[in-house]
């Protein structure tokens, strides 16, 4: 028997180029099999979708067995509540606002722009530390660790617990996969354990800052006492768990594919050597191109929704389909190719609507930098590998390695 789409788009196989997978899924915009997901793949359906408050974001929504592909970890002894990502409003406004507070404007205008010479820093040391220049692994020696040390020192977390904290994320980050292959049973219990060990290392971070508080994230969140009052302990950790993971197992990603994407278009990465400033489109179209978040899966419908004449029966489970979208000719012109200067890059890449991506300022600074600077300091780059290795997640999809060879390294 042929396996469905779905399963296809899921093996591992077609991790590399899944694009011609999704071109065929639009062509039912609402595609459902069996008792699976309503998955939905076009632009405007995504985006009006994601604006929409009769779809909740929050998996504890008692929905039909058709709604969640990935079981939550059992609510048992000492697990982490949900982060805002997967909560509803008003929970989910109030949280996100005091998450803003120390993050972002009104109240914090100068956090991610003052990191600037920081991240500046930190590129130019990781480029430095290359060594061998005809084989590098972009992802080991560049894309994992300089968004790790980012998220560590805007959160106040010891670096030198990444080792500890690494294991975590990646548990957590493959159990949002829907590995048809993956045991359901057994990956909830390692979530589970794994949100426990981060939570409880995350609670003795939190007491220190309480006793001695500095400038960091993590220490503003925890002193915090705003207008929407103080947030609980279980808050706290659920919001610190949230940022620390997201910012683990997503602009790795978006780093490495923009790599392979340059080196796969060299016209592209010649300009970006001689204009740095080309760096801003350039990581807009690469979030539409290859958005490191491939598709949302947890969606579920409060109510019977009409989408593109097809009803979505209360209490679906709704995939959306990000990467899908981003491809749609109804909303882009040559969809498939790679080019930033088009007039207008209104991508889903970071989402939209309520949940659109809180940490987009400090990914794309961070991408910004991560490219121009690569672009500038590798002499002749080419890739040694392509396609490279891709990880098994079909969410947050990406190379496991980037093996690339150049001629030296500028200063
Ligand atoms: N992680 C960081 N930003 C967004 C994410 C995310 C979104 C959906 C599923 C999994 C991770």
């Amino acid at each position: 028997m042929t396996p469905s789409l779905l399963h296809r788009i899921l093996d591992h196989a077609n991790r590399a180029d899944p694009y011609p997978l999704y071109e065929e899924l639009r062509r039912t915009p609402v595609h459902h099999e069996d008792d699976g997901p309503y998955v939905i793949s076009t632009y405007y359906e995504i985006r009006g979708l994601l604006h929409d408050p009769r779809i909740s974001s929050d998996t504890r929504t008692p929905a039909s067995h058709t709604a969640d592909p990935l079981p939550e970890a059992p609510q048992g002894e000492g697990a982490l509540p949900p982060g805002f990502l997967k909560l509803d409003p008003p929970e989910h406004d109030r949280l996100r606002r005091m998450t803003n507070r120390p993050f972002g404007p009104p109240h914090s205008p100068r956090r991610i722009d003052g990191m600037r010479p920081e991240l500046h820093d930190i590129v130019t040391g990781l480029i430095d530390g290359i060594g061998d220049p005809g084989r590098i692994d972009l992802v080991e020696q560049f894309s994992y660790p300089f968004p790790v040390t980012v998220i560590c020192r805007l959160l106040g977390v010891p670096r030198e617990d990444e080792a500890r904290f690494h294991v975590w994320a990646d548990t957590l980050a493959a159990s949002l996969d829907p590995d048809p292959d993956a045991d359901p049973g057994e990956r909830g219990k390692d979530a589970h354990d794994a949100r426990m060990q981060l939570g409880m290392y995350l609670a003795g971070l939190i007491e220190e800052r309480r006793r001695n508080p500095g400038e960091d994230m993590l220490s503003q969140l925890a002193t915090a006492e705003g207008e929407d009052g103080p947030m609980t302990t279980m808050e706290l950790l659920s919001t610190a768990a949230l940022l620390l993971i997201a910012g683990h197992e997503t602009t790795v990603n978006l780093i490495t594919n923009g790599m392979l994407t340059l080196l796969r278009n060299p016209d592209v990465l010649r300009r970006l050597r001689a204009e740095p400033r080309l760096a801003v489109p350039v990581v807009e179209e690469l979030l539409r191109f290859e958005p490191p978040v491939q598709l949302l899966p947890q969606r579920v419908t409060l109510a019977d929704i009409d989408v593109r004449g097809v009803t979505v029966p209360k209490g679906s489970g709704l995939w959306l389909v990000l990467a899908s979208g981003n491809r749609d000719p109804e909303r882009f012109a040559d969809p498939d190719r790679f080019d930033p200067d088009r007039p207008d890059i209104q991508h889903l890449g970071l989402g939209s609507g309520i949940h659109s991506c809180f940490g987009a300022p400090l990914a794309r600074l961070e991408a910004q930098f991560a490219l121009s600077e690569l672009a500038r300091r590798l002499e002749n780059p080419r890739l040694l590998q392509d396609p490279p290795p891709y990880r098994q997640n079909a969410v947050l999809r990406g190379p496991r390695q980037l093996h690339i060879g150049c001629d030296g390294i500028r200063p």
